[in-house]
């Protein structure tokens, strides 16, 4: 086996600004906070290092970093988006379970939004309430992904591109991590896609070792780390110790009893987990970054900027920005960086990616500044964050709304 050595939790990170995080295309690493807050891993052999796959599969293999490398490379830009991200506007609706405690814990109108989805626990209220500010939109990044294809990897083991199906009845692709979690009662984090999916070229699922054109560090899953464009964050596995071709989705923690939607009515005494399947595509999301929440202004002229995403490898259609709390509309422009080192076959290079929006408005009195978004398939985001109250605070993905007070 690998020798691998657990380090204790790294402190908190100071946040960066809203604004930080659409101050570049990409997001720097550094940029994006770390979250250490639970034992990471460290794989300090990378030669001994292996993913094994095995399961429902005539060939098992144990896949060193030379197997890796010998794959073709690609280089994949795509936000990574918790489904945790805008928790706490959902929270202050209607309280949502694990971030009580959130709000206390910072001050001068930054929120939480969830730390790290794995984490929200009432049980981590104390470790986060001597916690630094945490990013507004914390849950969120958009990087240069580079590393190779799922569906090369699964060819090593004999499995054809597009199989949704083995021979032995394998339809669901299992990733294992190193870490251990207190939810998986010790055992390891865990998530899976279906097979299909992770056949099919065209998905760009990979298996990642570079972020930005640096080697994947550590807070984000060295050596080797699954990343599922458009699906989740919490199926994007990190530091992956196996694959597993299984019959049936993977019965893990994240899967079955966490990061699935309920309707509002659902509370936690009438939940029944087994009567919703796991949460996968991310819906349409947009927001501003360039305002926190209240902000102070001077009357006139001012630009409004964020971001825009959606899931399932749609793109943004458009953008539209309301400076009257949603009356009237203006459409924003919106723009990713040109030059990306990788753009899908025929597809826009939004497929994966986030589009940064910028839009210039006239604010005169206090009001209400809105964004909201629709995807290449047309799908709209809620005007209002009750229709899609769920007991878990996940998807908000409501109008997102900041509040300006104009000052001289
Ligand atoms: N992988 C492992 N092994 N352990 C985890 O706790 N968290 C998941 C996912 N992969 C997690 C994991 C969740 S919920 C999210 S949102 C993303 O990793 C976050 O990835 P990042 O820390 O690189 O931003
Ligand atoms: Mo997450």
């Amino acid at each position: 086996m690998i020798r691998l050595v657990l380090v204790a939790q790294e402190p908190f990170n100071a946040e960066p600004p809203r604004s930080a995080l659409i101050s570049s295309y990409v997001t720097p690493v550094d940029f994006f906070y770390k979250r250490n807050h639970g034992p990471i891993p460290l794989v300090d052999d990378i030669d001994r290092y292996y993913v094994s796959i095995r399961g429902l599969i005539e060939n098992p293999k144990d896949l060193f970093m030379k197997d890796v490398r010998m794959l073709p490379k690609y280089d994949v830009t795509a936000t990574l988006q918790c489904a945790g991200n805008r928790r706490t506007a959902m929270s202050k609706s209607r309280t949502v379970r694990g971030v009580g405690w959130d709000i206390s814990a910072l001050g001068n109108g930054l929120f939480l939004i969830s730390i790290f989805c794995s984490r929200i626990t009432s049980s981590k209220a104390d470790e986060l309430s001597s916690a630094k500010p945490i990013p507004l939109f914390s849950e969120f990044l958009s990087a240069i992904w580079g590393g190779v294809k799922l569906a090369d990897v699964l060819e090593l083991v004999g499995i054809p591109k597009y199989t949704s199906v083995t021979k032995s009845g394998g339809k669901h692709v299992e990733f294992v991590s190193i870490d251990k979690c207190k939810e998986e009662k010790g055992g390891p984090y865990k998530a899976s896609i279906p097979l299909s999916q992770a056949t099919n070229p065209d998905a760009d699922v990979l298996l990642a070792y570079e972020m930005n054109g640096e080697p994947l560090n550590r807070d984000h899953g060295y050596p080797l780390r699954v990343v599922v464009p458009g699906v989740i964050g919490a199926r994007s596995v990190k530091w992956l110790d196996a694959i597993n071709i299984i019959a049936e989705e993977c019965q893990g923690f994240f899967m079955q009893k966490d990061y699935k939607m309920f309707p509002p009515s659902v509370n936690w005494d009438n939940i029944n987990w087994d009567s919703r399947r796991p949460l996968m595509d991310f819906p349409v999301q947009c927001a501003i970054c360039s305002l926190e929440d209240v902000d102070v202004i001077k009357p006139g002229k001012v630009k409004i900027s964020g971001y825009a995403v959606s899931g399932g490898g749609r793109g943004i259609e458009r953008v539209d920005v309301s400076v009257d709390g949603g009356k009237n509309w203006l459409e924003a422009s919106k723009y990713q960086q040109t030059g990306m080192q990788y753009i899908a076959d025929g597809m826009n290079s939004d497929k994966w990616a986030w589009v940064l929006f910028e839009v210039v408005v006239d604010v005169l009195l206090n009001t209400q500044i809105v964004a909201k978004a629709a995807d290449s398939a047309a799908n709209v985001q809620p005007e209002n964050v009750e229709t899609i109250w769920n007991l878990r605070g996940v998807l908000n993905n409501s109008w997102h709304r900041v509040h300006v007070r104009v000052g001289h």
